[in-house]
């Protein structure tokens, strides 16, 4: 590995936050530990937000919709210029994965806290990501190794590999823009289905073909790289627990790669980034069948929702290494420096009604009261008496456990779950609690199909209206003035709770 110090490095001392939520906290804490300061932006409905408070300065961008707001790369960098902003970092979603935002925050003049935006283009483009790592010995799942042009010969490739067979787009990704084939009979109408939902979605028609793999686990590798050719993987997230593409459970490491499998996958998600010259913050996501063979789908690049169970077993901040490569560092560890240690489990809470097909909930959180205590950590964006606004993504926070070893962590997530007080709008921590609970999970022995395969919105624990009540009128009473527990205007220590008591 080369190990040279910096040649092009670029000081930064404060950083626009292109984004909202717990993911633009996440970013201002770390930059504040760095000493560097921080712009917020916000749209009109995130006026009283959290990050709005956090940040040393805060510009409105636009009225709520996103296309108006936090997708508006012109304004964003625009006020990234005006308040004298060296760096733009663009969290997840919204803006993260746009290249030409990437090519024009540097035109500006202005640092892209992630890859180049050749590394954004190339992996977005998921034919374009098989090129690039196609001089590299990367399993793939079997299929037609580019856009199909001909059908009689995709067919035929279809037959080879059996269905059913998945058609993807190729500039889908995250679940976007596939088609499941079950037989020969059905493929012409799926790939007419295919391309022109393809064409209306991205503007671009080409798809592929792959063998369906149909129990698999998702397992993905945290990779990082620097501006001088160095890349380090820090091993694996075990994402399987998902509904419809979204994710709800993670956890790091995964129970059942052995350290073999775990050291073969992360050299071959090291290697996918080495093939598109890449720095900053990656996520290689692989499926992973019963046998334990594992195939490469995509590259993310980005920094993940789920990054903080990483940071959990491996003792890393990886916002810190994000800023710290982009001013032109040379990485900081090296491969052998890390280490798993530990078990961290993740279960993101969502306004959302499991009792009601996960339908969006928003309101006003008039209890919202954290779970603490020993290996908790909790990534949030929200205070009590805060509304959930409807224009965004309706999770509220991620909760993280750690413990010393699976076991432990998710006994601390069921306690910590426990813990939770939210009232005001519905949530997923009954999921969560289902999840914990189950057999199937607390064994390991499950795949993509958990949820569709287990869960019942029976399952889920009514709330408790009692308790509730109880609850709210606590929260009510301790956020007072001069009562404070929450509040940032009272001086006085807060008075001791015994609300855990009546359990
Ligand atoms: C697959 C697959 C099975 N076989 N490809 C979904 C997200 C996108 N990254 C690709 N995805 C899948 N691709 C083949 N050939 C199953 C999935 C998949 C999935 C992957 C990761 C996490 C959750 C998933 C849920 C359903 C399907």
């Amino acid at each position: 590995m080369d190990h040279r110090p910096s040649t092009n490095a670029r000081p930064i001392s404060k950083i626009l936050v292109a984004n909202r939520g717990e993911i633009a906290l996440r970013v201002i804490r770390s930059a504040r530990e760095m000493g560097i300061r921080t712009v917020a932006v916000y749209s009109e409905a995130d006026r009283n937000a959290l990050h709005v408070r956090h940040a040393d300065e805060a510009v409105c961008i636009g009225p709520p919709p996103s296309a108006e707001s936090y997708l508006r790369g012109d304004k964003i960098i625009d006020a990234g210029r005006r308040l004298g902003a060296d760096a733009i970092h663009p969290g997840y979603g919204f803006l993260s994965e746009n290249a030409a935002f990437a090519r024009q925050v540097a035109e500006a003049g202005l640092v892209f806290i992630g890859p180049s935006p050749e590394s954004i283009e190339t992996m977005g483009d998921k034919l374009a990501a098989k090129a690039a790592v196609a001089r590299y010995n990367i399993p793939m799942v079997p299929g037609t190794p580019a856009a199909i042009t001909e059908r009689a010969a995709a067919k035929r490739r279809a037959a080879e590999v059996g269905y059913p067979v998945l058609i993807k787009a190729s500039a889908g990704g995250g679940g976007k823009g596939m088609r499941v084939v079950e037989n020969e009979a059905a493929f012409d109408e799926q790939m007419e289905r295919a391309v022109s939902e393809a064409i209306s979605a991205f503007g671009d028609g080409s798809v592929f073909v792959e063998k369906y793999l149909t129990s698999p686990r998702h397992i993905e590798i945290q990779v990082l790289g620097d501006q001088h050719g160095n890349l380090i993987h820090l091993f694996e997230r075990e994402c399987s627990i998902q509904r419809r593409h979204q994710k709800v459970v993670e956890e790091a490491p995964s129970s059942v790669l052995t350290p073999d499998i775990r050291e073969r996958m992360g050299r071959c998600a090291v290697d996918v980034a080495r093939a598109c010259g890449y720095y900053g913050a990656g996520t290689v996501e692989f499926i992973v069948d019963e046998n334990l063979d594992f195939y490469f789908l995509e590259m993310n690049t980005r920094l993940q929702v789920e990054h903080p169970v990483t940071e959990l077993i491996t003792g890393v901040d990886l916002v810190k290494l994000q800023i710290g490569v982009a001013r032109g560092e040379v990485l900081p560890l090296r491969q052998a420096d890390l280490r798993i240690l530990g078990h961290a489990v993740e279960v993101r809470v969502y306004a959302e009604d499991p009792a009601n097909n996960f339908l969006p909930d928003i309101g006003t959180l008039t209890t919202y009261v954290r779970p603490q205590g020993i290996g908790v950590r909790v990534d949030d964006g929200f205070e009590q008496g805060m509304d959930v606004p409807i224009h965004y993504d309706p999770m509220i926070a991620k909760l993280i456990t750690f413990g010393k070893d699976r076991p432990e962590a998710i006994e601390r997530m069921r306690r910590a779950l426990d813990e939770y007080r939210v009232t005001g709008v519905e949530t997923t921590l009954g999921f969560g609690r289902f999840v914990m609970q189950h057999p199937a999970f607390r064994a390991g022995q499950f795949d993509t199909n958990f949820v569709q395969k287990y869960f019942n919105p029976s399952d889920v624990p009514a709330a408790d209206p009692e308790e509730a009540l109880l609850a709210a009128a606590l929260a009510n009473f301790l956020t007072q003035p001069g009562r404070g527990v929450t509040g940032p205007t009272t001086e006085k220590p807060a008075p001791r709770s015994r609300w855990r008591d009546r359990r």
